[in-house]
């Protein structure tokens, strides 16, 4: 009897501890596909990354809005895994980038349909002065509730919610990583560090997620915490991660915006010297994942103008692979490919195209051809998968 009291017990706490953080979406109501979106984030990260670009499908280096093109997929031969899209400029026809927001709701469901997810970034005017994102004119005091911007904001709100639930298809929701307010411990954005206090950040994102989840009834989204290295003092250890960490119960991705290490010209050491705090700052991120049990994400990243030799396989795959026992991130995606100065993914005929297809066909590297099945109940990586002798034999 004892014993069994003692079996009832140890299952009892397997089964409470596994209740309390079973790796569920912190939106409770969240649609089964984002549920299983969210559990598949966790095994494709032990199996290694998926790759992401911003704004593929919408244009890219001598093209705009072509029906089918990506420059990835051009150079690389499939589509990325991961699409990042933004709502700048909600509610106008086009976004701050000019991507018409009907195309985007219609390539949100190309995606889904072909088993790619979708991220979304939020570049928000400055509510108070009218200016853009990058005016850092103080607001988010003004937006919240009680503010006398408060109302402004929900109007924007409210447009954004719209937006969310327009990407369905048929009649399944379709799950988006969503990821409003990010590089906030950086001072450029309005709700950036320095330009609010970090109280109304938290308040801000908890209202924001809130308003969505329960007064919207958006319940397909995973929300993404993305602070920028740059603004990291590593020695710090965690600490340096989580100013404006809204909390655990309002976050689900342990993101990271990390063009710092990998070759920004703003960072005065050069990418060889940056390896060991890339490595570091993608460890932390791994660790903090874990002990939240919740998958980490490299929620941008990126070469402007990729004019770092083998960029994709010395620079970001490299120490990825060598540090696989502490490093386990879902993704890592690239910015878009704007101009030539101003673009992060190889396009056919650039001198990075044979290192990106290298990079592509790396076991641990996942393009949207190499997984199947992210949205039901557990995802098959097919770049991994091996085939039984049997079954290689009778084909
Ligand atoms: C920045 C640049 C801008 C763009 C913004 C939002 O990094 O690419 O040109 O407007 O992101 O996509």
């Amino acid at each position: 009897m004892k014993k069994i009291a003692y079996l009832l017990t140890g299952a009892f706490m397997i089964a409470s501890c596994a209740g309390q953080d079973d790796g569920k979406p912190v939106d409770q109501n969240a649609t089964p596909e984002t549920v299983n979106l969210y559990r598949n984030l966790f095994l494709i990260a032990e199996k290694g990354f998926m790759f992401g670009h911003e704004d593929d499908l919408a244009y890219g280096v001598g093209w705009w809005a072509e029906e089918g093109r990506s420059d990835v997929k051009e150079t690389a031969g499939s589509y990325p895994a991961v699409y990042g899209w933004d709502l700048g400029d909600i509610g106008a026809e086009r976004n701050l980038d000019s991507v018409l927001f009907d195309d985007m709701v219609r390539w949100i469901r190309e995606v889904y349909e072909r088993g790619g997810i979708n991220t979304i970034s939020w570049h928000l005017d400055n509510p108070v002065s009218g200016g853009s994102s990058w005016d850092k004119t103080p607001a988010v005091k003004a937006i919240l509730p009680g503010g006398e911007k408060h109302a402004e904001y929900l109007r924007s709100l409210n447009l954004v919610a719209d937006f969310f639930d327009k990407l369905r298809s048929g009649d399944k929701k379709i799950p988006i990583v969503f990821r409003p307010f990010h590089e906030h411990n950086g001072d450029w954005f309005w709700w950036g560090k320095g330009n609010c206090e970090e109280s109304d950040y938290i308040e801000l994102w908890k209202f924001t997620a809130g308003y969505l989840k329960n007064e919207r009834k958006i319940n397909h989204l995973l929300y993404a915490f993305s602070p920028d290295r740059s603004r990291m003092d590593l020695s710090t250890g965690q600490a340096s991660y989580f100013w404006g960490y809204p909390g655990d119960e309002y976050v689900d991705i342990i993101g990271l915006d990390n063009y710092w290490d990998v070759g920004s010209t703003y960072n005065k050491k050069t990418v060889e010297e940056s390896k060991p705090e890339l490595v570091q700052s993608l460890e932390m991120i791994s660790e903090i994942a874990r002990e939240k049990n919740k998958p980490a994400a490299l929620t941008e990243t990126g070469n402007e103008a990729l004019t770092i030799d083998q960029w994709y396989t010395k620079v970001l795959l490299q120490p990825v692979k060598e540090n696989r026992e502490r490093i386990r991130i879902g993704w890592a995606l690239v910015w878009r490919n704007a101009r030539p100065d101003h673009m992060y993914a190889p396009h056919p005929g650039h001198p990075s195209a044979a290192d990106f297809l290298e990079f592509r066909n790396d076991p641990i590297v996942f393009f949207e051809d190499d997984i199947e099945g992210i949205y039901a109940g557990k995802v098959k990586i097919i770049k991994q998968e091996e085939r039984p002798a049997s079954a290689a034999q009778t084909e």
